[in-house]
C-alpha cells in the first residue's frame, strides 16, 4: 500500500532545481537592508530580458490601500515598512502583508518597484554596497535560468512580513476567474501518455475550471507544489487552486507511465509551464509525477522544477 512518503518518493531519478532552496536559505541569512538591495539588483538585471505583466487595476485592488498609504509617507518610513516586511518584524503593514495571498504580494512589490523607479517611494541608496555574502549569494541568481530566478524571486516575496500564525480561512486573494469555455479550450496531446486522468488533469487546469478538476483527485489525494510540503485533501487542494493557480499555461512535451503495486499507475510527464506574471517569456521546465489509483483518481501528483532543460528528456528506460 501506498502512503503520502512513499508516494513522495516515485520516479526518484528526477533532478530537481536544488539550487532554489539552497539559494533561498543563504538569502534568509542576509539582513533586511541587504535583501532589498539584492532584490532590486537582481530585479532590475532580469528587466534587460524579461519583462513583468503589469496586473491591471482590478488585480491591484487589494494592495492598493497599502500602497497609498506607503505613497504618502516620507522615506523614512517607507524605508522602514520595507526592511520591516524582509526582516519580518511585527508592524501593522508587516501582518497584514502576511495575509495576502502570493499574487497579491507580487502584485504589492510590482507596483512598489514601479514607485521607486519613479521616485515616489524611497529607492535603494544610491551607491549601496552589498554585504560579501550578498553579493556571493546575488552571484548565485545570476548563474540560474531564468525560471528558477523567478521562482527565488517569488519565494523571497512570500516569506517577507509578520505571521507568527497565519489563519489560512483569512487570506486575502484575488477574484476568482470563469472557466474557459469548454468550446475554447486546447486540447492537449502528450506522446507517450494516453491517460484520460493525465490530460483532463492539464486542460482543466489551463483552463481555471478547478471544480471539474477537483474531481479527478481521491479525497485523501495530496499534490505537492515545487519545493512544498504536499497539500493533503480535497478542499485544501481545491482552495490552493482557486487562490494560488489560476490562468497558468501547462505545456507537457511527453511522458511515460508504467504500473506499480495495488493496481496503481505511475506516470511521469515533463514540460512547460508558463506564469501570467511573465507569459511566453518564460516557460518552466517542470516533471508532473502521478501515482494513480485502480480507478484513474490521483492519489499523488508532485510538481517538480527540473534543474536543466536536459531533464526534460529523461522519459522512460532509466
Ligand atoms: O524587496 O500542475 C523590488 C502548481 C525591490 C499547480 C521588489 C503548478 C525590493 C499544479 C524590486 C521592488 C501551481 C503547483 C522587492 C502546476 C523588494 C500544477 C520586487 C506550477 C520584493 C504546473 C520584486 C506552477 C518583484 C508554477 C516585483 C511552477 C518580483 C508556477 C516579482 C510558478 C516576481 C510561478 C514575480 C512563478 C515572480 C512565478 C512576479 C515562479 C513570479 C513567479
Amino acid at each position: 500500500m501506498y502512503t503520502l512518503e512513499k508516494a513522495r518518493r516515485i520516479f526518484p531519478e528526477t533532478q530537481t532545481a536544488d539550487a532554489v532552496p539552497a539559494i533561498t536559505a543563504r538569502f534568509k541569512l542576509l539582513s533586511a537592508e541587504d535583501q532589498l538591495a539584492l532584490i532590486w539588483f537582481a530585479y532590475l538585471e532580469m528587466g534587460q530580458t524579461i519583462t513583468v505583466a503589469a496586473p491591471g487595476a482590478a488585480r491591484m485592488q487589494l494592495a492598493k490601500p497599502t500602497l497609498d498609504e506607503i505613497v504618502a509617507m516620507d522615506f523614512d518610513e517607507q524605508t522602514k515598512v520595507m526592511c520591516d516586511l524582509a526582516g519580518k518584524i511585527n508592524s501593522t503593514i508587516s501582518s497584514r502583508y502576511a495575509y495576502w495571498s502570493v499574487n497579491v504580494k507580487l502584485c504589492f512589490w510590482y507596483e512598489l518597484g514601479e514607485l521607486m523607479r519613479h521616485g515616489k517611494v524611497a529607492p535603494i541608496p544610491q551607491g549601496y554596497k552589498l554585504s560579501a555574502n550578498a553579493s556571493s549569494v546575488l552571484e548565485a541568481v545570476k548563474r540560474v535560468e531564468q525560471g528558477q530566478q523567478i521562482t527565488l524571486l517569488r519565494n523571497f516575496v512570500v516569506d517577507m512580513g509578520f505571521d507568527p500564525n497565519v489563519d489560512d480561512d483569512k487570506v486575502v486573494s484575488e477574484p476568482i476567474v470563469a472557466p474557459t469555455p469548454v468550446a475554447e479550450r486546447e486540447a492537449i496531446f502528450i506522446p507517450g501518455v494516453l491517460n484520460e486522468t493525465i490530460l483532463s488533469y492539464m486542460q482543466l487546469l489551463n483552463a481555471n475550471d478547478f471544480d471539474q478538476l477537483i474531481d479527478l483527485f481521491l479525497d485523501d489525494g495530496a499534490l505537492q507544489p515545487p519545493f512544498q510540503r504536499p497539500i493533503v485533501g480535497r478542499d485544501a487542494i481545491l482552495k490552493f487552486f482557486k487562490r494560488d493557480c489560476q490562468n497558468l499555461k501547462l505545456m507537457p512535451q511527453g511522458g511515460f507511465g508504467e504500473p506499480t503495486e495495488g493496481g496503481f499507475n505511475q506516470i511521469k510527464v515533463t514540460g512547460k509551464v508558463q506564469t501570467p506574471w511573465f507569459g511566453r517569456e518564460v516557460g518552466m521546465n517542470v516533471a508532473w509525477r502521478f501515482l494513480l489509483d485502480e480507478n484513474d483518481k490521483i492519489y499523488f501528483v508532485a510538481i517538480d522544477l527540473l534543474a536543466s532543460p536536459a531533464e526534460l528528456l529523461k522519459l522512460g528506460g532509466n
